[in-house]
């Protein structure tokens, strides 16, 4: 591991609230509550000034109301919080090449690989470079963490929030560790949690007490392991930068996250017969089957396996996609599914055939030798062909022209504005920009013609747009 603190993790502040805020400045301050507003909506996110109501991302809507009932009630915009998240993954970028995104509002960053750091003070000052920077080109905050790992980067940015900036000094890692909960470390979800609970072990210092044998015998050897080696803050994963691999995949994006379990494996299953339509239609074949998983709050897993030689058998590919599916907590809701097959090779069936002879023999050679669950894609040997990534993501559903509380609009003459609230053939919109002061309200019939849905307006920089185009 690492002995100086150059690794970082940042995570904006409230973010979809904050970039709300930020667009409408007679939010600024107030309690602002980011969700779905339909009978079954839950909170995506809430500013801090709502936070201390009691509200919380995935919490019913209907219950946030009864909490804080004068906040501002939003609905999402992904499209303006996606083109922030770009700006921000940008100036990460330019820190070092390996940057992780793990979400929308989050990334890992390898200062050392980057050399704008190699200590502690250089860690420190890019750090808070960073953060001025964040905030001039997209008026956002985020929090930082520094650590010489991954998990301990993490847990500072958590501790510096908000608006914070916090460094693990290499060294002090277990100390600081042994009170917590387990469910800091990362791969303890709830199950896990209660598991360990059952066990006798609440706190991270207990599951270093416990020992690793006795993890491994309530987890199994690869989970029990790892979380033994992540209480002792040994972490050595490195920071990934996201890299195209050569595969075909489909992928569903879904109007409703997905909650229901069941539900999810259909949809895996139909997903890897697609995936396997594809694959054939373009006559390859792979070895490494890919689920991605994309979770309520954009953070996405993928869980791959490699199978001893190259497939197009869509039973195959089910099977694998359902085992891994297994491994994958979905119990806040999937927004996104996908199956994928790498490590491809331009095989026939018939070559396939003799592949899986080949790998019989190989498997008899060296006995024991199970199929990891590597991750990379890694090339197949023979025979590869340059194939691009056939990615179809099925078109965003239309949405009709309506009045949805929080989006922009603009009257032919008052000019910018956004909908505050419609409904009884009303609508009542806020006249006001990033760059402005506090704006008033006016109210219209919802058929007005004078009035029309506009595209979000940059929240730092540019001056609101000129009215009257030609
Ligand atoms: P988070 O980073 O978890 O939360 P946050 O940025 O709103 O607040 P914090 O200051 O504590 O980091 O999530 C980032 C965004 O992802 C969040 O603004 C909205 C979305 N999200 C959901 O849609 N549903 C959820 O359950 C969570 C946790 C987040
Ligand atoms: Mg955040
Ligand atoms: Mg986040």
């Amino acid at each position: 591991m690492r002995t100086a603190p150059t690794i970082l993790h940042l995570d904006m502040d409230a973010f979809f609230a904050s970039a709300e805020q930020a667009a409408k400045p007679s939010l600024r301050g107030k309690a602002v509550v980011v969700g779905g507003l339909g009978p079954r909506g839950v909170v995506a996110t809430c500013s801090y000034e709502a936070r201390v109501f009691g509200v919380h991302s995935a919490m019913p809507m209907a219950q946030a109301r009864r909490l804080a009932p004068n906040a501002a009630y939003l609905v999402p915009r992904f499209g303006l919080y996606r083109e922030i998240s770009e700006q921000v993954m940008g100036l990460l970028r330019e820190l070092s090449p390996l940057v992780e995104p793990l979400s929308l509002d989050e990334a890992f960053v390898d200062l050392e690989a980057g050399r704008t750091a190699w200590d502690e003070a250089s860690a420190r000052l890019t750090a808070g470079k960073l953060r001025a920077d964040i905030r001039a080109v997209t008026g956002l905050t985020g929090s930082v963490g520094l650590a010489a790992s991954k998990m301990l980067a993490k847990i500072a940015s958590e501790q510096a929030k908000p608006d914070g900036l916090v460094l693990i000094e290499p060294g002090t890692e277990r100390a600081l560790l042994a009170p917590m909960s387990v469910r800091i470390l990362p791969g303890v979800g709830p199950a896990t949690g209660d598991h360990l609970r059952r066990g006798g072990i609440s706190t991270v210092g207990e599951i270093a007490e416990a020992g690793e044998d006795e993890l491994v015998r309530l987890l199994g050897k690869a989970h029990g392991g790892s979380l033994y080696a992540m209480a002792l803050a040994r972490d050595e994963r490195p920071v990934v930068a996201e890299r195209d691999t050569k595969s075909v995949s489909v992928e569903d994006t879904y109007d409703v996250d997905i909650h229901d379990r069941v539900r999810v494996r259909t949809e895996v299953q139909r997903l890897a017969d697609r995936c396997v339509q594809r694959l054939r239609g373009a006559h390859l074949s792979g070895r490494t089957i890919v689920l991605k998983v994309r979770r309520y709050d954009f953070s996405t897993l993928t869980r791959s396996e490699t199978l001893r030689g190259p497939t197009d058998d869509a039973a195959v590919v089910r099977e694998a996609a359902a085992r891994l599916l297994e491994s994958v907590d979905t119990t806040g809701g999937v927004r996104l599914l996908g199956v994928g097959v790498s490590g491809l090779a331009d095989y026939t069936q018939e070559d396939l055939f003799a592949q899986a002879r080949v790998a019989a023999a190989e498997e008899l050679q060296q006995a024991g030798g199970a199929a990891g669950a590597g991750a990379g894609a890694g090339s197949s040997g023979a025979g590869q062909e340059e194939a691009a990534e056939v990615v179809a993501e099925e078109p965003e559903p239309v949405v009709e022209r309506q009045w949805r509380a929080g989006h922009d609009v603009r009257h032919a003459e008052f000019g910018h504005g956004w909908v505050q609230g419609s409904g009884l053939g009303r609508v009542t919109v806020r006249f006001e920009t990033p760059g402005s002061g506090p704006g008033r309200v006016r109210t219209f019939r919802s058929d007005d013609s004078a009035l029309e849905v506009a595209e979000p307006l940059p929240l730092v920089g540019r001056v609101p747009a000129v009215r009257g185009e030609g």
